[in-house]
């Protein structure tokens, strides 16, 4: 390297450094030290590595690049503006403020090129997984021998802690598993957390540990700073085809800062006025201005923008020529990159009947079979229990090392990755991703549901044994307050169906729901199928809930609301009360969220102000049932922990008979009296 590329080399990295400083000092708020060490890597998988286009962030073809560690989220914003993205440096001068394309973490859907969002640790991680796992599926399903439209890397930046959360154990782990070549993860290893240095907290080998999980492990040393070792790492993992890579990068926080560096302080607190004004003396940089970007930084870095375009070009040429020889391919692409469903997909559901008293986990095995070969990129799998939560596709192979194009996806026990790499596999566009566990350990996964919600991502869970009436595995199996968590997550769309009808109803808006998650909650005990030439048809499960039946020729004077398994014992309860002239509503209410979306005048007709004897039946926690049942309804469900014994033993002794509700429900209308 001669002089000169060295100086415009050394420009660019301390642009990117005293951007980020300059930005988190302005807003009194941020962490300026991670990307400050992490700046020569920045710059140089962006300008040199990196295949993007500014000018399009939804090139389909691009790698994508995930910023694990998001609260280094100033190192994304800086490459992204430098690059030429549509993020003006107005933006970074407003970083953390209301209404600014720079929040404190970098958020999917608000910054142009920000491709996930990132903060809580080891999240960005398993979606880097995810979305290298979709990248794959998606290249054995559309290229052809001398046509490769689907065929780019996968880059995520990581730090200590994302290194020790366990969901990055779970998501490398299984990374290394399916030798998916085309993940390059590097690790910010600057021996800095919080706390303080790494020591107090993380002993381990990092680097044995990956090779454990069959990954490539290369370690740059130095100081962070050395490109051409950087380079040469890059250089290498793009050559491995066979494993991921792990690129070990020793930097320092707060690179430059003569009492700051290496230091828990240039963490998450802005260097000073004064800190800085050393930093940039230090490192050769003018004092003033700030936000300071030389021309020929920007220059630079903005041949991104051309190199982007071109590549781009040349891919939609390569494009073009695939199309002309496979027209149905390329037209399936376009419409599975843009998430449209191919018409008439629902043909099946449409006419799927029922064979007789099913668990809703059974039908929705059966539906998911049904709508499988209709929809090519639908795939997913389990958390190692898919014999039990009914999630396998059948005879559609299984996503393997050397088979990427099953559709089977094996998980192994491990949820939270699980929820990560769904995110990841959503975000990268392209397939339908789906996971199914027992409801109860969808606490396991709880933080990456939140943000497929927060992201609006389109993922589906199948959250199977969804009662104390899965019975004999007792209280540790048995969900209680996890029905009341999942509803209480902003965008996430629960549905607890009743029978096999409302599950196959269910698996249609669930596959349709574009903009977040729906988690179907399914019984593992057998059901009664409802007959809907009895009742109110199934489809009505898109209101939320609905009225399935009253009492014939009077005005209903209570309502009986219930979901899933329970909706069963409203009825029965409801042909108990009639005879003893009570006259009964009984609604199935699958899901709440669908429920508020609908008009008042929809809501007001099925729970009439006016009828104040409501009463809730659902196996497990009431918690937040009053807002359906009212101040002066009862809620009939179970706030303690289950119990192990067979599962209509555990719903009788816990109440759930129709005796029980009868005398609830009396008890209350004589108290309204
Ligand atoms: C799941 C989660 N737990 C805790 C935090 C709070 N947090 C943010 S950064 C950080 C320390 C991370 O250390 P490291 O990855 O080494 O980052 P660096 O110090 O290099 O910036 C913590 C604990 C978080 N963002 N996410």
């Amino acid at each position: 390297m001669n002089r000169t590329d060295h100086d415009l080399d050394q420009l660019c990295v301390n642009t990117l450094r005293f951007l980020a400083a300059d930005a988190v000092q302005k807003a009194n708020s941020g962490h300026p030290g991670t990307p400050m060490g992490l700046a020569p890597l920045g710059y140089l998988l962006w300008t040199q590595f990196l295949k993007h286009n500014p000018k399009n962030p939804q090139w389909p073809d691009r790698d994508r690049f995930v910023l694990s560690a998001g609260h280094a989220s100033l190192l994304l914003y800086s490459l992204l503006h430098l690059t030429g993205y549509d993020l003006p440096l107005e933006e970074l001068r407003r970083f953390r403020q209301w209404g600014s394309k720079t929040p404190g973490h970098p958020e999917y859907g608000h910054t142009p090129g920000v491709e996930t969002t990132t903060g809580p640790l080891g999240q960005g991680f398993a979606n880097g997984v995810g979305m290298a796992m979709a990248e794959r599926f998606l290249a054995a399903r559309f290229n052809r021998p001398g046509h490769s439209i689907v065929d780019h890397h996968t880059y995520v930046i990581a730090g200590d802690g994302d290194m020790m959360e366990g969901i990055t154990s779970e998501a490398a782990s299984l990374a290394g598993n399916l030798r998916l070549g085309k993940l390059i993860c590097f690790y910010d290893d600057n021996h800095i957390t919080i706390e303080g240095s790494t020591d107090l907290a993380f002993c381990e080998n990092v680097k044995k540990r990956f090779e454990a999980y069959c990954w490539r492990v290369a370690a740059v040393h130095d100081d962070g700073n050395d490109l051409d070792a950087i380079s040469e790492a890059i250089r290498s993992a793009q050559a491995e085809t066979d494993r991921p890579s792990l690129i070990i990068v020793r930097t320092h926080i707060g690179y430059g800062s003569p009492h700051k560096q290496d230091t828990a302080q240039a963490h998450g607190e802005p260097l000073g006025e004064e800190e800085i004004k050393l930093t940039k003396q230090n490192l050769g940089w003018p004092p003033e201005p700030a936000f300071y970007i030389p021309d020929a930084a920007l220059a630079h870095y903005r041949k991104a923008a051309e190199s982007g375009q071109r590549l781009e070009t040349e891919w939609q040429h390569r494009f073009a020529a695939y199309a002309a020889e496979f027209p149905d391919l390329a037209e399936e692409w376009r419409r599975v990159m843009n998430g449209t469903l191919p018409e008439g997909w629902d043909a099946e559901i449409k006419k799927y009947r029922p064979k007789g008293p099913m668990a809703t986990r059974q039908a929705s095995g059966e539906v998911l079979n049904r709508v499988a070969p209709a929809l090519p990129t639908l795939i997913g799998g389990s958390a190692d229990l898919a014999p039990s939560t009914n999630t396998s596709l059948k005879g559609m192979g299984d996503f393997l090392a050397d088979h990427y194009n099953g559709r089977n996806l094996h998980f192994g026990v491990r949820e939270h990755g699980m929820g990560g790499i769904l995110n990841g596999m959503a975000l990268h566009r392209g397939v339908i991703p789906y996971g199914g566990t027992f409801l109860i350990f969808s606490d396991y996964m709880k933080p990456s549901i939140r943000l497929a919600g927060l992201m609006n991502l389109p993922v589906v869970y199948v959250f199977t044994h969804d009662s104390i009436g899965l019975g004999e595995d007792g209280p540790t199996h048995q969900p209680i307050e996890q029905l009341a968590g999942l509803r209480a997550i902003p965008n996430l769309t629960v549905i607890r169906p009743a029978d096999a009808t409302e599950t196959a109803a269910a698996w249609r808006l669930a596959i349709e729901r574009r903009e977040g998650p729906v988690a179907l909650v399914l019984t593992r005990q057998k059901l009664p199928v409802l007959d809907r030439s009895r009742y109110a048809p199934a489809g009505l499960v898109e209101k939320g809930a609905y009225i399935l039946t009253e009492t014939r020729g009077r005005p209903a004077e209570l309502i009986l609301i219930a979901t899933g398994s329970e909706v069963h014992l409203a009825l029965e309860a409801a042909q108990k009360l009639e005879p003893q002239g009570v006259a009964v509503r009984v609604v199935s209410m699958p899901s709440w969220e669908l429920f508020e979306k609908q008009p008042v005048e929809y809501r007001n007709a099925v729970l009439p102000p006016e009828i104040t004897a409501r009463v809730s039946i659902e196996a497990a926690s009431t918690f937040g049932w009053r807002r359906y049942v009212g101040l002066k309804g009862d809620a009939i469900g179970r706030d303690g922990f289950g119990a192990s014994a067979p599962g209509e033993v555990v719903m009788r002794e816990f109440g759930f008979t129709a005796e029980n509700v009868m005398t609830r429900v009396l008890k209350l209308l004589k108290n309204l009296s």
